[in-house]
């Protein structure tokens, strides 16, 4: 198999017995109908699968669809990921009502190529052949399929075959491949046990890529399995690219576990959600779609009952377009850009379309001007309005958390956020910039935290400041009826521009606002001179500091404080948790150990205590002290001077 082998997913569309799954049969010897049932009723109940080599390196993977009108959810369940359509009209019958609605549901799903095949030639004349081509060319008029290629086959006699291969080379082509850069996707359209495999999953992967041995997650399972083999077109292979048909065999799962719907997934980048907010269309031919209605929502392999939430509250009217959330009954995995189709919940009918704009939206209050604006921006922004539009929404975010908003590749994120921070709208912090800040949310903490700054030291005069991590427990923001948090990250990054503009001090795990140095009164001033007077003149035999504390005219909650600021100045030195020292005496000490290393460069607790003239409750500490100092360094009973 070449290397750069091409891969497109070709869909039947058509009215029931128009001779679809004849022609899959024909063109590639696979006769899609796989069911006991399918064989024996000569109807497609389920989706089929086949495959054909085009040449020119261009692979069709087929997904036949079944006609039936009681079908037409299983026919969705494959039409989501297919690049080429080939819409099946037989010669004797024409445009019939399934007809119309498979190619409503092309269209609404945004397939952008395909063919007319005109089939069962051989039961008709030339001429019928003619009149039922100039039919379907006035009906697909205005559509993605106005002037594309009709083609007139049989599958009995084989007639037009040839030509029809040529026309799919051809679209085959100019199909705009599968992103493969973008996480792995796979929409699973079936899951069943094979025996001595256990559970295989199917499906089309419609983006990235996938290994054997790789871990994936399944959605909304919310599981992690293992790869454990690959099948492209029923052949083995290491791995899968987006555009293949794959087969998977799963590890670490049972079968009867995953439903078709279910989505498997890179690990680790998506949420699977049960709202989404979208823009929609109605049929011309639908009745008006009440606010609050329920709905069936077809999306990829997926069908659930939603209730449609008209974001501007009106009715809509048949043929018009509105935004609006989709609340479903049961959670799956959607991204924006996805298209998808809504049925009428009873009597079943297709009724419109649309595309999803945000798969994870806030909590709305309907009735937000700002809310059917962004969503115009999502639906019609460039990439950088839509990205600055969504870190505007979150405050704070993280690139992989945008790449699993946007369903971009995280190149794609990063290549915007970079344009977006040299505009200075977003801010990216961390190395490598992993964390995307708007810039006015910045701007709004700045404020905060210099004002919580200034109020706690209003409050709290004799404190230097405050630690990092309580100031950034006062910056909580109410966003979306969740309080939130800065991150530790955006903490950081705050305090440095802050710091960087003047307007803060940092020193250690403290934060301290300019121009804050402690201001003591008249009588905190005498005490701390106190303090300072009462441990200088003690030398090395200093006192109990509860002794001078106690001794002083005010409060010792307040003395406690002037203790720490002579601390914390380094005028005194804590050498145990009891004994306090001026600085002055314990230079001095130094000083005097020093001076003795002219007679020995040893020195055990009997010399320090007849050098000093201390007791024992005093030289141990202090030698212990000098150790940690690195004036000396204790080595069995006696010290080494260093
Ligand atoms: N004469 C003639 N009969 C055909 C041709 N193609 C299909 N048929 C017959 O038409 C009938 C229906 O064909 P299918 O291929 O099953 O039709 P289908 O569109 O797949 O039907 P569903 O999947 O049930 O919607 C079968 O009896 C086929 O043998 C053709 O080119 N010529
Ligand atoms: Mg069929």
């Amino acid at each position: 198999m070449p290397e750069a082998m091409k891969y497109v997913i070709v869909g039947t569309a058509g009215h029931i017995d128009h001779g679809k799954s004849a022609l899959v049969r024909a063109l590639t010897g696979t006769d899609p109908d796989r069911l006991e049932e399918e064989k024996r009723r000569g109807i497609t109940i389920d989706l089929g699968f086949a495959h054909l080599d085009l040449g020119d390196g261009l692979r069709a993977g087929f997904i036949d669809v079944p006609g039936h009108e009681r079908f037409v959810k299983n026919m969705l369940a494959g039409a989501g990921g297919i690049d080429l359509v080939l819409l099946v009209v037989a010669a004797d019958e024409s445009i019939k009502p399934q007809t119309r609605e498979h190619f409503d549901i092309c269209r609404m799903l945004g397939v952008r190529q395909g063919a007319v095949v005109i089939t069962k030639a051989d039961l008709v004349d030339a001429e019928m052949v003619e009149l039922v081509t100039v039919e379907v060319q006035e009906f697909v008029a205005g559509s993605f399929l106005e002037g594309a290629p009709v083609v007139a086959v049989s599958a009995r006699t084989g007639q037009g075959m040839p030509a029809l291969i040529e026309t799919l080379r051809r679209l085959s082509a100019a199909v705009t491949p599968k992103p493969a850069g973008q996480p792995a996707r796979l929409p699973i359209d079936r899951a069943f046990v094979m025996k001595g495999f256990g559970a295989v999953v199917t499906g089309t992967l419609v983006a990235g890529r996938l290994e054997t041995e790789q871990e994936v997650e399944i959605y909304p399972l919310g599981r992690r399995v293992r790869v454990r083999g690959i099948e492209v077109h029923n052949q083995s292979a290491g791995e899968a690219v987006a555009g293949q048909r794959t087969a998977l065999n799963l590890a670490g799962v049972e079968a009867r576990e995953i439903t078709r719907g279910m989505t498997l997934a890179a690990p680790g980048w998506f949420e699977a959600t049960a709202r989404l907010d979208a823009a929609i269309s109605l049929l011309p031919g639908a009745r008006p779609l009440k606010n609050h209605a329920k709905v069936h929502f077809h999306c990829w392999a997926a069908e659930t009952v939603a209730e449609a939430v008209l974001l501007d509250g009106k009715e809509l009217k048949p043929g018009g377009r509105a935004y609006v959330q989709l609340r479903m009954a049961e959670p799956g995995l959607y991204l924006p850009g996805d298209r998808f189709i809504i049925r009428q919940f009873s009597p079943l009918a297709t009724i419109g379309g649309g595309v999803i704009l945000d798969s994870q939206p806030l909590r709305h209050r309907l009735a937000d001007p700002s809310v059917l604006a962004g969503l115009e921006i999502l639906e019609r922004g460039g990439p950088e309005a839509r990205l600055a539009l969504l870190v505007e929404q979150a405050g704070e975010t993280s690139e992989s958390a945008l790449v699993a908003r946007t369903g971009w590749q995280p190149s794609e994120v990063a290549r915007v956020g970079k344009l977006l921070d040299a505009k200075q709208s977003v801010l990216r912090l961390g190395s490598p910039p992993n964390l995307y800040v708007a810039a006015r949310h910045f701007e709004t903490l700045a404020a905060r935290l210099i004002a919580e700054l200034e109020k706690f030291h209003q409050a709290n005069p004799l404190l230097p400041g405050l630690a990092k991590e309580e100031l950034r427990g006062r910056l909580a923001l109410r966003a979306s009826g969740s309080t939130a948090l800065p991150s530790p990250l955006l903490m950081n990054g705050l305090l440095q521009a802050l710091s960087a503009q003047g307007k803060l001090r940092l020193q250690g795990e403290t934060v301290q606002a300019a121009g804050r140095e402690i201001q003591l009164t008249a009588e905190e001033l005498a005490a701390k001179a106190a303090i300072t007077v009462a441990f200088e003149k003690a030398g090395l035999a200093v006192p109990a500091a509860q002794d001078v504390l106690g001794g002083l005219r005010i409060d010792r909650p307040r003395a406690e404080k002037i203790l720490h600021i002579l601390l914390r100045e380094k005028t005194l030195a804590k050498v145990s948790d009891d004994l306090i020292f001026h600085r002055a005496a314990l230079d001095q000490l130094r000083r005097l150990v020093a001076g003795r290393k002219a007679v020995s460069n040893r020195i055990d607790v009997g010399v320090f205590k007849e050098m000093t003239g201390l007791s024992r409750k005093y030289a141990i500490p202090l030698l212990e002290y000098l150790d940690r100092e690195r004036v000396t360094r204790r080595e069995g009973d006696s010290r080494l001077i260093l």
